[in-house]
């Protein structure tokens, strides 16, 4: 594994500002597996303004080179796909299998999309008499975490790229080495220097001060809902634009017209998926009083087969672990029943927490009500549809959910959700499909066309 001691910076490697480092941790053994710079307030200066000088050229390329040099990306790191997967298992602890799909090839898709969007956009419009123009936004900050080090990267850097705008990203401090391999990338696929610049580093260091910087336009955060309020803060007090991509607690609706058991299983298999570590998860499983008994021992059955160590990986690191076991512990406190799983480490080494299902969750516990991010399924009981629609949309947030059911009653209960998409019985996941929140799960789209949209702004010429 090649690890840089530097950050990318106007197309290349450079020596950091710091001699401060930051230790990589694989989750799965607990050991230091590397250490990449911890960039400081220097370090970011050094970034923005390489993409505030490489801005007016890239911005005036043409959109179909744009596209070429996306597809040259996709292609880059498509050669990269074996690396990168084993990295992702590295610093994130992602079985092989999730590494190579959801982690690899789903970010080679998105930036393949992005590439097809950039030739394609219209990029300038006859509106009546005006002609719309569509310009980049200019330098962005993109801070993204590291839940899917890679997917959260494209899903930003190929729609700036598309738009014409130039960057600076600040990946998380758990999952650096992913961000390195997109960096060689990107210089493989011969983006011009200071079109893309990566520093490593804290979050309230690196992390603040880019997003703080004066020589950034656009700041596009994934992550908590604490920073993404901070950050939502600081870019509306410099008027500047801001996408936000925060948490989620997205219920599972299965209506009585539904295959049970397809809506479980499905259910718990998208809450283990990467271990919980989903901000689209559904974890809250909502289900008729009828058949709540049933889905229960089928939630159970179903948690059984996902044995940590092989089909779950741990999670990302000890905090996350700490803070997953005591939520678990705190709806043990609450009075929900735990029918699987539990707060004890089903693995002596890793920071592995075990599969768990709670029944008998109501709308005031804790683990109903908050984050958890981890493989935890909270099993809600509810009378009739109203009683399930209240549930659904009683949370401040409004990122995902899925429901199961005839499928005129799923599509018009969907409808009714606030939330910014919902899988109708176990729909196919679409790389153009925009991806974003209501209400505190933020601001902005993701992926596609509207992804796109947010890294552009209008001009408008009367005629
Ligand atoms: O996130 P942070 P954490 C949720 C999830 C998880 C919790 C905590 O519930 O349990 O957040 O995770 C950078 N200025 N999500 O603590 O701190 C940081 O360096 C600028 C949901 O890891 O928000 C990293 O790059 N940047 C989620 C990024 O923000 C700052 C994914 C995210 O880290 C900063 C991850 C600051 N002051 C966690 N402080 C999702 N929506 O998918 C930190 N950062």
């Amino acid at each position: 594994m090649k690890v840089h001691d530097a950050m990318y910076i106007g197309g290349e490697w450079r020596a950091p500002a710091s001699p401060e480092t930051i230790a990589v941790i694989d989750p799965s053994t607990e050991q230091v597996v590397a250490h990449v710079p911890a960039g400081t307030a220097e370090d970011v200066d050094a970034a923005v303004r390489a993409a505030r000088a490489a801005l007016p050229g890239w911005a005036a390329t043409p959109p179909a080179e744009r596209a070429a040099r996306l597809t040259a990306l996709r292609d880059a790191l498509a050669a990269r796909a074996e690396e990168i997967a084993a990295t992702v298992t590295t610093e994130l602890g992602a079985p092989p299998k999730l590494a190579a799909g959801v982690h690899t090839a789903l970010p080679v898709t998105v930036a393949g999309t992005y590439a097809a969007l950039a030739a394609t956009h219209p990029f300038e419009e006859k509106v009546g008499n005006s002609t719309v123009y569509s310009e980049p936004v200019g330098v962005v900050a993109a801070i993204t975490p590291w839940n899917y080090p890679l997917h959260q990267i494209v899903a930003k850097a190929a729609p700036a790229l598309a738009a014409g705008c130039t960057l600076v990203l600040k990946p998380a401090e758990d999952t650096p080495l992913t961000a390195q391999l997109f960096a060689e990338a990107v210089h493989d696929a011969g983006v011009p220097a200071g079109v893309f610049n990566l520093v490593t580093g804290l979050g309230p260091v690196a992390g603040q001060a880019l997003a703080e910087h004066p020589g950034v336009d656009l700041v596009s955060f994934t992550g908590s809902t604490a920073v993404g309020r901070r950050i939502g803060a600081l870019a509306g007090g410099a008027v500047k634009r801001v996408a936000l991509e925060l948490g989620g607690k997205s219920a599972n609706v299965i209506l009585p017209g539904a295959d049970l058991g397809k809506a479980v299983a499905v259910g718990v298999a998208n809450v283990m998926s990467n271990s919980g570590q989903t901000c689209s998860a559904w974890t809250r499983m909502l289900v008729h009083t009828d058949q709540y008994e049933e889905a229960v021992a089928l939630a159970a059955a179903a948690v059984a087969t996902y044995v940590p160590g092989e089909r779950v990986g741990p999670l990302v690191s000890a905090r996350q672990r700490d803070r997953v076991r005591g939520y678990i512990e705190q709806g043990v406190a609450e009075g929900a029943r735990l029918v699987a799983g539990g707060p004890e480490a089903p693995r002596e080494t890793g920071y592995f927490v075990a599969p768990t299902v709670f029944a008998d969750v109501t709308p005031g516990m804790t683990i109903a009500r908050e984050e958890i991010f981890g493989p935890v399924v909270s099993i809600m009981r509810y009378e009739d549809e109203e009683d399930a629609l209240a549930l659904a949309n009683g949370t401040e947030y409004g990122l995902a959910g899925a429901v199961w059911g005839a499928p005129e009653a799923a599509v018009a209960f969907a409808r009714r959700m606030e939330t910014g998409q919902v899988d109708i019985n176990g729909g196919r996941f679409n790389p153009l499909a925009p991806f974003g929140g209501w209400k505190q799960s933020g601001v902005g789209r993701e992926l596609g066309a509207h992804g796109l949209a947010e890294y552009l702004q209008t001009k408008s010429l009367q005629f």
